[in-house]
């Protein structure tokens, strides 16, 4: 079985709230077409993410359309399977799921329920003469069961041995988020031993650096890498979405000989239409005032002359009110070609008093504390503004409130013990 699989596709995409991408998307389906026709890939799998919102305007729908179309025309025999991700509206996509099943394209947007139909698995479940795919969109919930029941009816069917391929639009504990502005305690990961056995390949989305999980040594390697089923990886997304993705991007090029055979991973570079930039290249370099920036971004224009820009800036250096509009005035005569991020990076911020340094405690210094008390006890010295008595009642407080809450959870869990024992001795069936 051979498969193409890329994933947050995010079309519709708007940098910095002004730059349309759609050019660049149009970029990047032409290589996904070419690939396909050389390598005629049984199937071509979208892991979610394929909009950047939940309602794209008329002209991303359009692009959409066009696109999948074209491809399919150019590759009739090719399957193409897209799942909804978390940028992507799963009822939507789902709507448009019967009219695209004339083109041997499966769109999934809607995750299974907890109440589930006889037959249900067929939603999920394409069979095709190559392998099977189990199409899994992005999940709110914990869907284990559902996973492995849908693994398990696969396995089923499968009595030639074809190759199994599930999909999945997750971040998976340990993989490698670079790039992505996640907030401490925002991003819900879970572990792929969750995500159940029985398929070959798990072809991620959702995090957007190309890597497979495991093997961190081979994450630039374009060459072909073999190796025992299972792997599971993230093919990565389309275009750079934001220009802390420094690293290139790939479509993954997959191949699969058996069911529990060997899984052959090749990563296909794309090439992007526009390129991130920090001014000055030079990573030890700043500019040191406004006239010295400016003179930067023309240079860049003359000498460049397209791409995305964010300017590194001496902390010490004195820009204007407008000093963006001046930026963008550059940019205009140009034809905007050379695209600006307003988020400047200041370089060099002068050292803090010790007064203004320590108004907070770090994340790492409260996952250090045993007994918080002893160690603010130790350390009050360092917080001249911390109320120690206060801060002393929250924490007792809190302590008091936790113990409440595990002697509750004990009891529940002990009722349950006893509620699922008594079900056992009158219906072994029932789990
Ligand atoms: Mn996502």
């Amino acid at each position: 079985m051979k498969i193409i699989h890329t994933a947050d596709l995010h079309i519709g995409q708007i940098l910095y709230q002004n730059y349309e991408r759609c050019d660049e998307h149009l970029h990047f389906f032409e290589q996904l077409k070419q690939w396909c026709k050389e390598e005629q890939p049984d199937v071509l799998l979208v892991s979610g993410d394929v909009f950047d919102i939940q309602q794209p305007s008329t002209a991303t729908k359009k692009l959409f359309n066009e696109q999948f179309v074209k491809l399919q025309k150019e590759m009739p025999d090719m399957h193409i399977v897209i799942t909804a991700g978390n940028h992507d509206s799963a009822s939507r996509l789902q709507a448009d799921r019967d009219v695209w099943t004339f083109s041997n394209t499966h769109l999934v947007g809607v995750a299974p329920s907890l109440m589930l139909n006889d037959g249900w698995e067929d939603d999920y479940i394409i069979e095709l003469p190559s392998g099977f795919i189990v199409a899994m969109p992005y999940m709110l919930g914990d869907r284990s069961q559902q996973l492995q029941s849908l693994l398990d009816c696969v396995a089923q069917r499968n009595t030639d041995g074809r190759p199994v391929v599930m999909m999945g639009h997750l971040a998976v504990t340990g993989s490698d988020i670079t790039g992505h502005d996640f907030e401490i305690g925002t991003l819900k990961t879970q572990s792929l031993a969750s995500l159940g056995t029985g398929y070959d390949y798990l072809a991620l989305g959702h995090i957007h650096k190309p890597q497979t999980l495991g093997h961190p040594e081979d994450s630039m390697n374009m060459e072909a890498i073999t190796y025992p089923a299972p792997v599971a990886r993230y093919s990565g997304s389309a275009l750079h979405v934001s220009c802390d993705e420094t690293y290139p991007h790939t479509v993954s090029l997959i191949g699969i000989d058996h069911h529990g055979g060997q899984v052959t991973v090749r990563q296909l570079r794309i090439d992007e239409l526009r390129h991130f930039y920090t001014l000055p290249e030079d990573p030890n370099a700043a500019f040191a005032d406004e006239e010295e920036a400016l003179e930067g971004v023309k240079s860049f224009c003359q000498t460049v002359g397209r791409g995305y820009i964010r300017l590194k800036v001496q902390y010490s250096a004195d820009l204007s009110a407008n000093f963006a509009q001046k930026v963008y005035d550059i940019l205009e005569s140009r034809g905007n070609e050379v695209r600006y991020n307003p988020k400047t990076l200041w370089i060099g911020e002068p050292e803090k008093s010790q007064d203004e340094i320590k108004q907070t405690f770090e994340l790492a210094e409260l996952q250090q504390m045993n007994d918080p008390i002893e160690f603010i006890e130790k350390t009050k010295t360092q917080y001249p503004r911390l109320d120690f008595h206060f801060l002393n009642d929250v924490i007792k407080e809190i302590e008091a409130e936790v113990e409440r809450i595990k002697e509750k959870e004990a009891a529940k869990q002990a009722k349950k013990t006893n509620d699922s024992t008594t079900d056992d001795t009158t219906n072994p069936e029932q789990e």
